[in-house]
């Protein structure tokens, strides 16, 4: 088999990839690992930045978007009880979309089918090959068969633990990583949200995040332990817990019931250096982690694959390899970017078994710096919306 470029991957990153390449006339094809539902049976992120809303439009695959998505103009912060209200849509004249990312790659899958392009599910053992030269190559087995792609570039769209970036040898790759003691511990109920807008929460008794995927489904999280286990906490222990760091009037409109997913996310901050290797390219998650506390992650991996794509287009094109050549400096200079962001907003919300006295004052004048100074706010809401210098 050919092809002109080989997507690791069908998460968000290697989903919009495929679909960016395509409408640019370049072939692609896409190798998961996983089966099409289990890949849609993982619940993660919630918020679309503008810009994310944006390229799904222009890639014709926003129509349950436009119809189902909630458009929200900004977010609380409640900081042991005191509430703050951030207006994006006032501060800045920007707003983020509520779309779930199992909505976002349920759609972008559809699309997919019904334009024929080729995906592989299930195909285990990937490798990749000879991706320092000009003809690397992609070998799976599939239904007990060994298989083989060879293609002009591979792209690393496969997730934190994918093979893309385990196959850089280590000398040629630098990571920057800090691990938090905690984890977010989630629930996903079909029960109308508890308030319009998503809520986040800071309490002694650790961070708690009010979310929603729509007017009848919410998703909840509280912050939990490193080594917690998801199936140690009751549908009761959950709630009980929510209710205690949400402020009493909001606690007592908690609307509860059975839980219809629950895991625990742990929280990291991850940045792999350069992305770029030969033709190899690492995006989305195979690159970065953030912790979600930003609801990055997704858009961060759209923002990634959107260069990308460019930069091929540019080669196929043009036969320039300028794009390709600044893909990684230009991703990078935005990861940090993100990075940074999510990294203040889990400082600013989360409970450090480790902080002290010191370090909870600190997050108490940061709160109120934020309260006190439009500024601050506008800094927050141009991060939250997504910033592009
Ligand atoms: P994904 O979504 O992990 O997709 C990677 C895909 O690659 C496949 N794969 C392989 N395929 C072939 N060969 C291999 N060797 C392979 N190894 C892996 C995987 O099966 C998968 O289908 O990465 P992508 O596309 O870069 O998208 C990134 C986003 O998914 C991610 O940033 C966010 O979901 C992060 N994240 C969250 N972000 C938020 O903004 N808000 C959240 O609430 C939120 N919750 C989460 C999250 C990430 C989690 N992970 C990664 C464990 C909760 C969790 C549990
Ligand atoms: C979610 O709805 O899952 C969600 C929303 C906002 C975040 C993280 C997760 O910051």
């Amino acid at each position: 088999m050919r092809t002109q470029v080989a997507i690791i991957g069908a998460g968000p990153a290697g989903l919009t990839l495929g679909r960016l390449l395509e409408t640019a006339g370049i072939d692609a094809v896409i190798i998961e690992q996983r089966s099409a539902d289990y890949v849609l049976g993982r619940i993660r992120a919630g918020v679309l930045e503008q810009s994310s809303v944006d390229l799904l439009r222009r890639m014709g695959v926003n129509q349950r978007m436009d119809a189902e998505g909630i458009v929200h103009d900004g977010v609380e912060l409640s900081f042991d009880g005191d509430m703050l209200r951030i207006d994006f849509n006032e501060l800045i004249g920007r707003r983020v979309m509520v779309y779930g990312q199992t909505e976002v790659t349920r759609d972008l899958m559809d699309a997919r089918i019904a334009s024929g392009a080729k995906s592989i599910y299930e195909a285990s053992d990937v490798q990749i090959h000879d991706f320092a030269g000009e003809t690397p190559r992609v070998s799976f087995t599939k239904d007990g068969q060994t298989h083989q792609i060879n293609c002009d570039f591979v792209a690393g769209c496969d997730g934190f633990h994918g093979v893309s970036r385990a196959s850089v040898p280590d000398q040629a790759i630098s990571v920057f990583e800090r691990v938090y003691p905690f984890g977010w511990l989630g629930v996903l109920v079909d029960q109308p949200p508890v308030a319009e807008e998503l809520i986040y929460a800071h309490h002694e008794r650790g961070f708690a995040l009010c979310s929603m995927r729509s007017h009848s489904r919410s998703r909840y999280y509280v912050q939990v332990g490193a080594t917690e286990k998801a199936q140690d906490w009751s549908d009761e222990m959950f709630w009980d817990e929510l209710r205690a760091r949400l402020n009493p009037d909001i606690a007592e409109r908690l609307k509860t019931g059975p839980s219809i997913e629950k895991s625990i996310a742990p929280l990291r901050s991850f940045v792999a250096e350069p992305l770029r290797f030969g033709r190899l390219f690492l995006t989305g998650d195979a690159a970065h982690i953030v912790p979600p506390t930003g609801a990055k992650g997704l858009n961060m991996a759209i923002h990634d694959v959107t260069e990308l794509a460019t930069a091929l287009n540019e080669f196929y094109g043009e036969r320039s390899k300028a794009g390709i050549d600044a893909y990684s400096g230009k991703v990078l200079e935005n990861t940090w970017r993100t990075e940074r962001f999510s990294w203040w907003m889990t400082q600013l919300l989360h409970t450090f078994p480790d902080s002290g006295d010191f370090g909870r004052r600190i997050q108490r004048a940061d709160f109120d710096y934020l309260g006190a100074s439009r500024i601050a706010q506008q800094s927050l809401a141009e991060n939250y919306t997504g910033f592009r210098p």
